[in-house]
């Protein structure tokens, strides 16, 4: 088992590295984060510096320049990727430390180019911000004297550039931001480069831990647990795990469940061999308790121990697994070939969105930034995220949060929207990046899927890349795609994570060479909206088996907005605002889809509350949807969860974790049983949507009132919801609907399922866009309770409010139960507010936004 047993002590810039005694052969593990020191190469003065960081956070916190995210600064700071950077620790080692066998520097994350130095000698280069790095120092490690780690990091933009000078041809990046397209050709975070969400920050530094391990005779990685058999009664599980052993000899393996109480689970005796040792051993786990996703029960996880001991020595590792079966579902139907996860049997309806990094500079990102953001994802009834592949494989953090929570993961290899080199160099380092990441990763029960790369295949087929190429290059290009996606990492996960399903790149209709995505089979992503111009309405029409991305745009809210810009920039068309929306039409396609859709605020800050009502509806109306044609669409992931700077973007949260309208409607969107209306030109209809487990039965009543309340039709049934369906439960002709004709503009049609156990369902329901709807001043009232437990406002409404958005100027970071949502005639709601025990909520702060009344906020 790791354990942290230094003390670090700082001695002027030195620090003494101590450890306690090395307990019964253990694994030491000292951590060597914190401070740190860094200087541009060529410089003589070293300054302080931040592990894990990067070169422009440590250049922030030494005042050499300006918050990168502010105003127009990224500009600015352009020089720095230009620039090779060399960081130090100085330390003495202790006589504990220095005694064992085997002391190794072991580096989780160097980005990129790094060259390592232990007492002036070089120990290794790095070349992949995604591997593992680790150098033996055991016979340079000096005790009682002061021992120095040097990192030289070139810079990645001078490195690169020889090879791309003279490369016969280049590659596509459609989203790498400079002319010159170097991200492709090296393997480190391609948003990094600048994203059409993002802006260009080309990191260096030491961006994960850093840590001096130290053993005798003895050590234990690599563990897998493989699911062999999983039913009621039992669980069958196969342990496999590498021993690294100094000596041949006999030893006792053992496996332990840690939980409450330590069980032993299973046991062996083996001789090892000097050397490697790759150990196995079934065991039984009686009465499993499964693992499930979000919304269909508790995420049960075990906490399992494995051991080797020879008697004198002994060396542990812990790990927590959950017992669930997976599968993805292809199989011909009706519709084509269905593509659905089965998860412990039940086909699964996926509800979530893709997950990007939560900054540029990811030693900015707190656990509890990434505890706040999975936690947001479970409360809006999401089960799953696709970690897409321009960015990272997450921290060992991330999948635990997804584990406790129940949300599944489709995860990508980080290759997205560009062509890849295919030499061998490339290859193997590939290669390695995969295992290291799989056997990282392939105990997280919430893993679901390996996907090969985003967009990839789709873009070299269709996108148009192909004209500016001689067909050898083609060829080549091609070949070396099948060489990667088809070959390497289905090989690697062959022989690493033979269980998971491997999806060769999204969106694709099947799993060959050249099958471009559809709506018959695989996943797609529908751009229509948006990228397509196409209008809301078509999320309807476009059908896909499981939809891994579609979005649409806005703003963050104007304290996000104020974060990072004067009074004067606050404008849709100055050149800050334009620096923080990264798709080159941006704010031209959100005013022109408010124009069709939409009152269009005059004001900069009402125009922002707009734009969100927008994106909200629009992708609500698309989840809905695709809710709705449930068994034909099996998965509904948005594009996209969160940022990693303040910017307009696809985002339902923004860069501070503040929930736009999007995640609040998606959390309605999303709830296990929906009721959801839409229409025909002759008809409407009331669909009930239920993705629980047991079937529910009451009574539907709907209504259709003008929105002053007065009811102008209503009916009544008895009905009964099956588990895990879509169905229509009521449908009329809209001429039997009285007082709708000629009165669409002021009437809406509500849909109230109550159930015997009296829980209550409502859907509503408008006859034309929001544009051309006939508000009135709702006469909105709210009151304010402040108890012991719990804050809240009580809000209600005599006429029809539409989005109501409930602004909290207080200096407190508040998010309220529910926003941007609709009080229909007569309603009332209770709103919880959520803060933070010591905040205070100040109720003169609070201002409410409609549809037709937009309070102006001060710039
Ligand atoms: C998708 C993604 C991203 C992109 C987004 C918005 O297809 O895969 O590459 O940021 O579209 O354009």
């Amino acid at each position: 088992m790791k354990q942290i047993c230094g003390i670090l002590l700082l001695v002027g810039t030195v620090f003494l590295l101590a450890c306690s005694a090395n307990q019964s052969g253990d694994m030491i593990s000292i951590n060597l984060n914190g401070r740190w020191e860094f200087r541009k190469s060529g410089d003589s003065l070293w300054l302080e510096a931040t592990v894990p960081g990067t070169v422009q956070t440590d250049l922030y916190k030494n005042v050499l320049i300006d918050d990168p995210f502010y105003r127009n600064n990224e500009e600015t700071y352009q020089w720095i990727d230009k620039e090779d950077w060399e960081y130090r620790k100085l330390f003495v080692a202790d006589q504990a430390l220095c005694k064992n066998d085997h002391i190794t520097l072991s580096f989780e994350g160097l980005d990129t180019y790094a060259d390592v130095f232990f007492n002036g000698q070089s120990i290794l280069k790095a070349d992949n911000m995604f591997r593992n790095w680790n150098a033996d120092i055991t016979n340079l490690l000096q005790k009682g004297e002061t021992n120095e780690i040097r990192i030289l990091f070139h810079s990645p933009i001078r490195h690169l550039k020889p090879a791309y000078d003279a490369a016969e041809y280049h590659l596509p990046a459609v989203n790498d931001q400079a002319t010159e397209k170097l991200s492709v050709y090296i393997r480190k975070a391609p948003y990094h480069f600048g994203w059409d969400w993002g802006p260009r920050f080309v990191t260096s530094g030491i961006w994960k831990s850093v840590y001096l391990k130290a053993w005798n005779e003895i050590r234990i990685d690599n563990i897998y647990y493989r699911q062999i058999i999983l039913n009621e009664k039992e669980a069958h599980l196969h342990f496999q795990g590498r021993v690294i052993a100094d000596k041949a000899g006999q030893a006792n393996l053992e496996i332990r469940c840690i939980d409450e109480e330590t069980v032993l689970l299973a046991s062996k005796i083996v001789m090892l061999r000097k050397g490697e040792n790759d150990l196995d051993l079934d065991f039984i786990i009686p009465n499993p308790e499964r693992w499930w996703p979000n919304g269909l029960g508790d995420p049960k996880l075990y906490t399992l121990k494995a051991s080797i001991s020879t008697g004198s020595i002994s060396a542990q590792y812990s790990n927590r697994i959950g017992l669930r079966t997976i599968e993805l579902i292809r199989e011909p139907d009706n519709f084509g070939e269905s593509f659905y996860f089965k998860v412990n049997g039940i086909p699964v309806f996926m509800k979530g969105a893709n997950y990007i990094p939560q900054d540029n500079f990811l030693n900015h990102v707190m656990a509890t930034e990434y505890e706040h953001l999975i936690k947001s994802v479970k409360d809006a009834n999401m089960n799953m995220l696709r970690v897409w592949g321009g960015g990272i494989y997450e921290l060992d953090y991330f999948y635990d949060l997804c584990d406790e929570n129940g949300i599944l993961v489709w995860q990508d290899f980080m290759f997205a929207c560009s062509m890849y080199p295919g030499d061998p160099d490339f290859l193997e380092n590939v290669r390695q990046e995969a295992i290291d990441n799989v056997v990282r990763l392939r105990n997280h029960p919430s893993i679901a899927l390996w996907c090969g790369n985003n967009e990839v295949q789709d873009a070299w087929h269709q996108w148009g890349w192909q004209f500016q190429y001689t067909d050898e290059q083609k060829a080549e290009i091609s070949e070396n795609y099948q060489s990667l996606f088809h070959g390497l990492l289905p090989e690697v996960l062959k022989k690493w994570d033979p269980d998971r399903p491997y999806w060769p790149s999204s969106p694709a209709s099947g799993p060959d060479y050249g099958q471009t995505s559809n709506t018959q089979s695989g996943d797609l992503h529908y751009w229509g909206v948006w990228h397509g111009r196409k209008p809301f309405e078509s999320y309807a029409e476009v059908v896909p088996r499981f939809s891994s991305e579609y979005g649409f745009q806005s703003f963050p809210e104007f304290k996000t907005i104020k974060s990072f810009t004067l009074p004067e920039d606050r404008q849709l068309d100055s050149p800050v605002m334009q620096s923080h929306q990264r798709h080159p039409v941006g704010n031209q396609l959100i005013l022109n889809y408010m124009n069709r859709y939409y009152p269009v605020p005059e004001d900069f800050a009402s125009f922002i509350y707009m734009s969100q009502v927008m994106q909200g509806e629009g992708i609500r109306f698309g989840i809905e949807a695709l809710r709705r044609s449930r068994p034909q669409c099996m998965g509904s992931l948005y594009w996209q969860l969160n940022d990693c700077w303040p910017v307009a973007s696809w985002s339902g949260i923004d860069y501070y974790g503040r929930w736009k309208a999007l995640h609040y409607q998606a959390k309605n969107a999303y709830a296990p049983l929906l009721v959801s209306i839409d229409e025909s030109p002759d008809s409407v209809f009331v669909h009930l949507v239920s993705d629980e487990l047991t079937g529910r039965t009451g009574m539907l009543r709907v209504e259709l009132m003008d929105y002053d309340g007065r009811i102008n039709f209503e009916s009544e049934i008895n009905c009964q919801s099956e588990a895990s369906v879509s169905f229509i439960v009521w449908a009329e002709d809209k001429a039997k609907l009285d007082g709708l004709q000629g009165a669409e503009a002021n009437t809406l049609l509500k849909a109230t399922f109550q159930t015997i156990d009296k829980d209550s369902f409502v859907g509503s329901h408008y006859f034309v866009r929001s544009k051309f709807q006939k508000l009135t001043d709702p006469g909105i009232k709210w009151t304010f309770h402040e108890g012991d437990k719990d804050t809240y406002i009580m809000i209600r409404a005599q006429k029809l409010a539409r989005q109501v958005n409930l602004v909290y100027n207080g200096p407190a970071e508040i998010r309220f139960e529910d926003n941007f949502f609709d009080l229909l005639p007569g309603d009332s709601r209770q709103i919880e507010i959520h803060k933070r025990d010591s905040d205070i909520f100040d109720p003169s702060e609070l201002r409410i936004l409609l549809i037709n009344i937009f309070t102006k906020t001060e710039n």
